[in-house]
């Protein structure tokens, strides 16, 4: 296997025996061909859309099939091999379309011939031979460029599954997801193409990320700023975590009236600040951190888990059987339940034992979105103006295991106390519960949401612009962004393709980003990676 998709690929250069994710060969093998397959079914969607062909299944498919592949979301080959199937089946309808509508389908690359073998050992066997960089002839640097487009593709493909998901689309998303794979088969493309369509996923990555923000925002209303209780109820109990609002609906549904309380974890913290879900009475508050504690955490929780997407780790004995995956999710051995479908995860809970009294722990508050933040704007500006407000800070990304990212933390807690901190995604885990105070009753500690909400923060960032007549980058405001899987690729590239400089990007540099590659970022967009937060802090306000 060769996996070095995420940051915390082994040695920093990739993972080659079994991922650090616990990825074994064989599902490492199953991804890669799965990959493979959409490229085949990519070719003809791209010829197909050329003579009007578009095919609202294949494209549905095709962002659940790459989003399969992401960090932490499909481990198990029997499902891998269900996706792998189904793709060959999509495809060959697919091919007969476009043929009836006049356009080419003689492809000669052998992802368009693509016939999955009748097994698992043969499906292994047949991916181990199509890994994304198994061309080692390759130009290293259009090999990165590559890695970084598909990368970031797989990051778009997850927000565009959310938004589908609350009925928010928009083809452009899927004309490129599908344009981006049927790239690779152009042998053709030098490295000013492979930059451009780099910077187009950026592009495609913001709208896919403004269609999922109308797919929260208009099924559940804007975030509101709500205070989210730490500690827990006397009663049973449900933990949901992953990113995915419907499901938390659902459950929210599910078990009104059942005498349980609904806890969330990790990127689910957010949901707290949304109107239509805030409104459930057993909705109750956040148990744990992030997705890199859940082994710990999700032993001490008395009740049934929920994983609605990434980032599932190996279940540990003491609570493999009261979790369960559903949608994507999959970790071979865990139940699976079909979205909606609920009722095993209730009667889990039911059955088990639940917390034995409440508990304090305090609180955070969530829900200062853009619509929060835009509504106190007069406020944020005059704070500016009067010198209350020195520079904001966007302390945010995806978190990880590695020590190294105590950085974040500690840059919060150094920030000076005229600062103000914007925050996003699972990142803020590391200082979410610390009492920052407030600037003339501006809280400086704002959560902004999930990773996606980067939307959210991009907006805020131009409407600031505006409001002083600058650019993002003449804004005191820098980003300090923190990185691990490939949601957080696809919104880096949205901060290249809208110009912003001056990022500065930890805990480490990916592996997929060639020498060469590395300095055209730096030297276009200034991007720098994290040094010390006394030395970062130094430079940023000097
Ligand atoms: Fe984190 Fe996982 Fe939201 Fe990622 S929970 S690491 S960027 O999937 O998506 O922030
Ligand atoms: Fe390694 Fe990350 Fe790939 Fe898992 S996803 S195999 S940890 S690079």
């Amino acid at each position: 296997m060769f996996c070095n998709q995420c940051e915390q690929t082994a040695k920093g250069t990739g993972c080659t025996v079994i991922g650090v994710c616990g990825k074994k060969p064989e599902v490492a093998a199953l991804q890669d061909l799965l990959l493979h397959a959409v490229k085949g079914m990519s070719l003809y969607a791209t010829e197909g859309r050329r003579v009007g062909v578009i095919d609202q299944e294949a494209n549905t498919f095709t962002c659940e099939a790459v989003f399969s592949t992401l960090t932490n979301v499909n481990f198990d080959p029997k499902r891998l091999q269900v996706l792998i199937n189904t793709c060959a089946e999509l495809t060959a309808k697919l091919k007969e379309k476009v043929a009836r509508a006049g356009g080419n389908v003689n492809f000669t690359d052998p992802a368009a011939s693509f016939i999955p073998a009748s097994d698992l050992e043969g499906l292994v066997k047949q991916g181990e031979q199509v890994g994304l960089i198994s061309d080692h002839d390759a130009d290293p640097d259009i090999q990165s460029l590559q890695q970084i487009m598909v990368y970031g593709i797989k990051g778009v493909a997850a927000y565009a599954d959310h938004a589908h998901i609350l009925g928010q689309e928009d083809d452009i998303v899927y004309a490129f997801i599908q344009e981006g794979l049927a790239a690779l088969a152009n042998k053709d493309l030098n490295l000013n193409d492979w930059i451009a369509l780099v910077l187009k996923c950026g592009e495609i990555n913001l709208r896919v990320m403004e269609l999922l923000d109308a797919a929260n925002t208009g099924t559940y209303g804007h975030p509101v700023p709500t205070t989210v209780p730490l500690g827990h109820k006397k009663g049973k109990c449900i933990l949901i975590s992953g990113h995915d609002l419907k499901d938390l609906e659902e459950l929210l549904k599910q078990t009104e009236g059942k005498g349980i309380y609904v806890y969330t974890h990790g990127e689910m913290l957010p949901t707290h600040g949304y109107p239509q879900l805030k409104k459930y009475g057993h909705f109750y508050g956040h148990f744990g951190t992030a997705w890199q504690n859940q082994k710990k955490e999700f032993a001490e929780f008395p009740g049934a888990i929920l994983m609605t997407t990434n980032c599932i780790q190996e279940p540990q004995k003491s609570y493999a059987d009261n979790i369960f995956t559903t949608g994507l999710v999959a970790w071979p051995g865990v139940q699976h339940v079909k979205n909606g479908n609920f009722g095993p995860v209730i009667e889990k809970a039911l059955a088990m034992p639940g917390f034995e009294s409440d508990e304090d722990k305090g609180s955070v508050m969530v829900g200062f979105a853009r619509n929060t933040v835009l509504s106190v704007a007069d406020k944020v500006i005059a704070g500016v103006k009067s010198g209350a407000i020195k520079h904001f800070f966007l302390v945010g990304g995806c978190d990880g295991v590695k020590s190294g990212r105590s950085y974040y933390a500690d840059f919060v807690e150094k920030a000076p106390k005229d600062t103000v901190i914007l925050t996003l995604a699972c990142g803020k885990f590391r200082f979410f519960d610390k009492q920052l105070g407030d600037i003339g009753g501006i809280p400086r500690l704002l959560d902004i949401g999930q990773c996606n909400d980067a939307y959210s923060a991009i907006q805020i960032a131009v409407a600031l612009a505006n409001a002083f007549g600058c650019g993002v980058n003449d804004l005191p405001l820098s980003l300090i962004i923190s990185w691990y899987e490939q949601k957080a690729v696809a919104i880096l590239l949205t901060l290249l393709h809208l110009g912003i400089k001056n990022i500065r990007l930890g805990p480490s540099l990916p592996a997929f980003v060639s020498p060469n590659v590395l300095d055209v970022l730096i030297k276009n967009f200034d991007i720098k990676t994290i040094t010390t937060p006394e030395e970062d802090l130094a430079a940023i306000l000097k």
